[in-house]
């Protein structure tokens, strides 16, 4: 009750919560591919307190939808601000930006994103929303429509901790997505098993011939980058590369590209 109070409160002034980015890389070339936005919460008495702690709460108090639209709203004006730095013609970055099974089913969010682009400025094409695969699940026919709409605005889509959640396969090529996330529990189980490197070449196979590209978490040692790279995986993202980092940090990299 307490947390939930706290964090009502730091929604309310703004001063608490900032996002950080991590890089995501293209694994051929090691170059920069994108961000993904990461919420953090610093607490003034309570120091920071993990994502995996408030999120919950925030999920089950429905915070999420005020957290989630601030979340949306930051990332865009640091697109937009991105945007400006790179030279013409060059390829897009983008940035991942997690949404919640609620902000999924809230009728208001197409609204919400509309209003947000025009807002900030940002490139919808920029932007890849990723969404669990139990979220989309939960709801097929409902959550396609509203990703096809988004997708419709130019916005990217991808599935979130792909293999953990039930996947229903008659509906994962209806889907209208760009990228499937493999869940970091089997990046990090690579260099245990030959079964556990077959999950991901089946995961990447899958992915492939549905069309999507396909972007590796949990990426912690050269030795898994360097068995990703052999089974061709496009993107990868991990503490390999890059951690979580303050949105100056990230800008620096970003100026750093040219
Ligand atoms: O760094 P990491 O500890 O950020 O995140 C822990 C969990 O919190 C992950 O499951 C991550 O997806 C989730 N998370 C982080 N930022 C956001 C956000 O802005 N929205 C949602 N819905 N989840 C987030
Ligand atoms: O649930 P989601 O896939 O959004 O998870 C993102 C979470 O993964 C964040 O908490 C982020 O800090 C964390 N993360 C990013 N890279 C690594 C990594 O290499 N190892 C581990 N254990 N966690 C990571
Ligand atoms: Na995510
Ligand atoms: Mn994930």
């Amino acid at each position: 009750v307490r947390l939930e109070h706290d964090l009502r409160r730091a929604l309310e002034r703004g001063e608490e919560l900032w996002v950080a980015y991590q890089p995501i890389v293209e694994m051929v070339t090691g170059g920069l591919a994108g961000f993904e936005a990461l919420v953090r919460w610093n607490h003034p008495e309570r120091g920071n307190i993990p994502p995996g702690i408030f999120i919950p709460i925030a999920e089950s108090t429905g915070l999420i939808v005020t957290l989630g639209a601030w979340v949306l709203r930051e990332a865009c004006r640091q697109i937009a601000e991105w945007q400006d730095k790179r030279l013409p013609g060059s390829a897009n970055l983008f940035m991942s930006i997690n949404l919640s099974t609620r902000q999924l089913n809230d009728p208001d969010m197409v609204a919400l994103v509309r209003e947000v682009l025009r807002e900030t400025g940002a490139e919808p094409s920029w932007i890849k929303l990723e969404i669990t695969e139990s979220a989309v699940m939960e709801k097929a026919e409902q959550s396609i429509r509203l990703l096809q709409t988004l997708r419709g605005l130019g916005i990217k889509m991808s599935i979130d901790d792909f293999g953990t959640g039930y996947s229903s396969l008659s509906y994962l090529h209806k889907l209208p997505i760009d990228s499937l996330k493999v869940d970091r529990s089997f990046v990090m189980a690579m260099h245990q098993s030959e079964e556990n490197r077959a999950i991901v070449r089946i995961i990447m196979d899958l992915a492939r011939l549905l069309g999507f590209d396909v972007i590796a978490e949990g990426i912690e040692t050269s030795a898994d980058a360097n068995l990703l790279r052999a089974l061709a995986c496009d993107y990868g993202q991990g503490y390999h590369f890059a951690r979580p980092m303050p949105a100056a940090d990230a800008d620096r990299l970003v100026g750093a590209e040219h």
